[in-house]
Order: C-alpha cells, then sequence, then structure tokens
C-alpha cells in the first residue's frame, strides 16, 4: 500500500510510502504531545504536518528524552519506520529511530504558530518570519506569485514587451505630495511613484505594447489598510488605441486569465485559505463619475459635482455594485481637473478619458487615454502648475512621433487582497512599509 502525503521527504519528493523501512523527515518541531507510556512530536514542512509517534517502552530512552524534550518549532530531521495509522489524518506515523537537532528554537516564541488566539498585526510583522510559517499566511503568498505567473502569461498571449524602468529619477509623476526625496551624489532625486513617464516614451520607440511589474514608492501620510509606501504595481501601455475602451477591454482580458487561472491553479491553497474566487463576466458594467456622484446624493452622502468619491463613497458605490451582483465595474470620465496631466481630456467638456477599476468598494486600478499631442500635453502641464521645463526628458518623446495611446496600473496587493477579501494590504506584502514601518 502506498500513501501518498504532503509532508516532503526531500525537497524533490512529496510522498513516502507505509512500505518505506526508513525515511528521513525535516520540519520544525510544530507540537509535542505527552500522554504518559506515549508521546507525539507533530513535525511540519511547506507542505504540511507528519506525526512522529514514540511508544515509551519500545523506544531508546535516550532518544525519547532527546525528542520530547525539544523546544517548540526546533528545526529536525527524524528517521524512523513509517507505519499505517488511522489515528492520523494522513493515515500514516513515523516511529522514530534516530535524529538530529539542526537549531534550537529559544523559548519562549516571540508569537505562537498553531495557537488559536489572535495575535495583534504589529507583532506579526514584527514577527514576519514566525508569521509566514503559518500555512494560511503563506497560502497568500503562494497564490501571489501564481498570480505574478498568470500576468506574464496574460501579457505574453497579448502581445506586450517586459520592461523595466528606472526606480531613482529627477522628477516624479503623480504629484509632489507622496514624492521620496533621496540623495543622490550631493542631488535630488526621487523613487519612482510609478514608472508612467517612461512606459509612456516607449510608446514613441515602436515598443508599442509594453509592461512592467515592479515596486512603487508613496510617501503616504495616510495610515490606510489600503495605503503603504512601498507596493508592487503592475503597469501596461499600448500603443494605437482608439479610445479608453480598447484599454479597458484588455484589461478586461487579463483580469479573467489571472481570475480563472488562481480559481484552477491555486485550487489548494485557496482552500487553505478557505476562500474561493469568482470569476466575473467581462465586460464589466461601466458606471460615468458623474453617474457615481448622483448614485451617492440619492443616499443622503454630503457630496456634490466635482468632489473626490473619497473612501466611503468608493464603498458605497460599491455597496450598490454588489446588490446588482456586480464585483468589478469601472468608473469612467473623471473631471480632468481630478486627473493627471499625461491623461487626455474630453475636448469641449470638463470631463476626461479615464477610468478606475473598481474591485468590490475599492479602486484597485487607474488608466485612461494619454494626451499625445506634444502642444496639448505641454498646456495641460501648465494648467496643472508644473514647469514643462523640467520634463524636458519625457516631453522630447512627444516631439518627433508619438502614436494614440492608453493604459493602466494596478496595484498587485491591492488587486490581492480584494480577490481574497482580506482585511488589510499588507496581509499581501511579506515585509510592508507603511509610515511607521521601516523594519524588518
Ligand atoms: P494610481 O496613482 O491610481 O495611478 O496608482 C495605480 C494603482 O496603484 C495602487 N496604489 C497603491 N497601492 C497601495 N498603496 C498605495 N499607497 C498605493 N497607491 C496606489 C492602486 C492604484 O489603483 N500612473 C497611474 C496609472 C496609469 O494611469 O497608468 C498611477 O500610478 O491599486
Amino acid at each position: 500500500m502506498t500513501v501518498s502525503v504532503n509532508m516532503s521527504v526531500r525537497r524533490d519528493s512529496k510522498s513516502v510510502s507505509v512500505n518505506d523501512t526508513s525515511v528521513t523527515m525535516e520540519g520544525w518541531v510544530q507540537d509535542i504531545r505527552n500522554l504518559g507510556g506515549i508521546s507525539f512530536v507533530i513535525l511540519r514542512d511547506r507542505f504540511g504536518t507528519v506525526q512522529i509517534t514514540l511508544p515509551k517502552k519500545k523506544i531508546d530512552p535516550e532518544l525519547f528524552e532527546g525528542l520530547t524534550s525539544l523546544s517548540r518549532e526546533s528545526v529536525v530531521s527524524v528517521t524512523g519506520e513509517v507505519k499505517a495509522s488511522d489515528q492520523t489524518e494522513l493515515g500514516l506515523e513515523i516511529i522514530p529511530s534516530s535524529f538530529i537537532v539542526h537549531s534550537n528554537a529559544a523559548v519562549p516564541l516571540p508569537m505562537g504558530v498553531i495557537d488559536r488566539v489572535n495575535t495583534e498585526m504589529d507583532t506579526r510583522l514584527n514577527n514576519r518570519f514566525m508569521d509566514l510559517r503559518k500555512p494560511e499566511i503563506r497560502a497568500i503568498f503562494e497564490l501571489k506569485s501564481l498570480m505574478l505567473d498568470l500576468l506574464d502569461e496574460a501579457m505574453r498571449e497579448n502581445g506586450f514587451t517586459q520592461v523595466s524602468t528606472p526606480k531613482l529619477s529627477e522628477s516624479g509623476a503623480e504629484g509632489g505630495a507622496t514624492l521620496f526625496k533621496v540623495d543622490y551624489f550631493g542631488r535630488p532625486a526621487y523613487l519612482a511613484q510609478s514608472p508612467q513617464l517612461y512606459k509612456q516614451m516607449l510608446m514613441s520607440t515602436g515598443l508599442d505594447r509594453v509592461y512592467e511589474i515592479g515596486p512603487a514608492f508613496r510617501a503616504e501620510h495616510s495610515n490606510t489598510n489600503r495605503h503603504v509606501t512601498e507596493f508592487i504595481s503592475f503597469d501596461g501601455e499600448m500603443s494605437w488605441i482608439s479610445s479608453q475602451s480598447d484599454v479597458m477591454a484588455m484589461i478586461e482580458r487579463i483580469m479573467d486569465h489571472i481570475l480563472k487561472g488562481l480559481k484552477e491553479r491555486g485550487e489548494d491553497q485557496l482552500k487553505v485559505l478557505g476562500k474561493d474566487v469568482n470569476v466575473p463576466a467581462a465586460p464589466y458594467p461601466v458606471l460615468t463619475y458623474s453617474e457615481c456622484i448622483k448614485m451617492l446624493i440619492a443616499t443622503g452622502m454630503d457630496i456634490k459635482d466635482g468632489d473626490d468619491l473619497g473612501t466611503e463613497g468608493e464603498k458605497m458605490i460599491g455597496d450598490i455594485m454588489a446588490e446588482k451582483g456586480h464585483e468589478l465595474y469601472w468608473i469612467a470620465e473623471y473631471p480632468e481637473q481630478e486627473k493627471p496631466f499625461y491623461i487626455m481630456e474630453k475636448d469641449g467638456t470638463k470631463f476626461s478619458y479615464s477610468f478606475d477599476l473598481d474591485y468590490k468598494g475599492q479602486e484597485i486600478s487607474s488608466g485612461g487615454q494619454r494626451e499625445h499631442r506634444y502642444e496639448k500635453l505641454v498646456e495641460r502641464m501648465r494648467k496643472k502648475g508644473l514647469d514643462p521645463e523640467s520634463f524636458d526628458f519625457y516631453l522630447n518623446a512627444f516631439k518627433y512621433g508619438m502614436p494614440p495611446h492608453g493604459g493602466w496600473g494596478i496595484g498587485i496587493e491591492r488587486l490581492l487582497v480584494k480577490m481574497l477579501d482580506l482585511p488589510n494590504v499588507r496581509e499581501a506584502i511579506l515585509f510592508p512599509r507603511d509610515m511607521s514601518r521601516l523594519s524588518p
């Protein structure tokens, strides 16, 4: 009889058999139970746990004492015989014959790994290496990794070239308020808030569909559950569009690929988390900014035309859309005043060719059609109080032939957090950075 288990014998193998007379299991000592005549050591690795059974009378006393006096979370190798068992979830147990201690864990632990108490987020993040020993925390990052694979697949299928743009620059793209300034050999430089200017410049080169998955830095002065100072931005930019609808349709194709892929290929990890992923049918409904304002006024909210929808407004729109059965929806045509200089104005109106993609009441992406006409772009910069001269490196790419183009930026962690209904964007970042956190 062969029993397949989720516990690795070696890194390259995921199964042991009850016919194996001798196996070596490596992992962390998750728990030790002493029941007088018999003791159990639960060993854990990336794939799960296995029970080491120690019947006191049948085991060498030194081996018994050595294994049962280990501290929780110590790292060991245990060699022993595999026996069938109807008492364990795996249907087998290991009767040990020898063991090696690779590393003894200090006592007490800074936080529990299996205790059923809710540990404060700060304690968890201060001890992230230990927090990540919990399978339900690790599952989030396995799914994040899968999501990044799926994104690469989707972009390749749609003819995009992967690029990397500088993260240190002379000027920012997303407004001065969230720029991190650094000392660059005596000159001021800034950490990239987004690849915006560079991905647009690439549209003038013939690389007409590009994407980047990389870090973005924002000096966010607000400590909220959706803002961090460093996140992973998934940016796309594409030329030869006839309107922003082409960009929106592309995002829908990509979202469909990710959601379906996570549902199918992330099944095991989703099970660990007790979650499922819905795959909403495209096209997603489109609300205009003006419609949203009307919807919010109708709820009694104190908001007027021209105002930012705000976190509360977005949440309320999310509730209304959820009642109609929509998790993903567009909010399009924001007032041009609300949007950055690179977004194209809707001529003759106060609106712009811009959109946000909202997911369960939260913005996960912004984008739109860009202003590709040099003179209009310079005019728009001036209107926003920017000095075009300090953007020469960017504007030059618009002087000598720039195709019509548009694109988007998606916050990877916000997307994951909404997909899995997690309460805080920090849950989807291994070592989050915010106003108060710069370590670990
Ligand atoms: P925007 O500034 O809206 O647009 O950012 C795009 C997306 O990035 C995510 N995001 C954040 N995630 C976590 N913490 C933050 N502080 C944070 N700030 C932003 C959000 C957001 O929707 N250049 C444009 C995109 C474009 O037009 O192509 C831009 O950066 O999910």
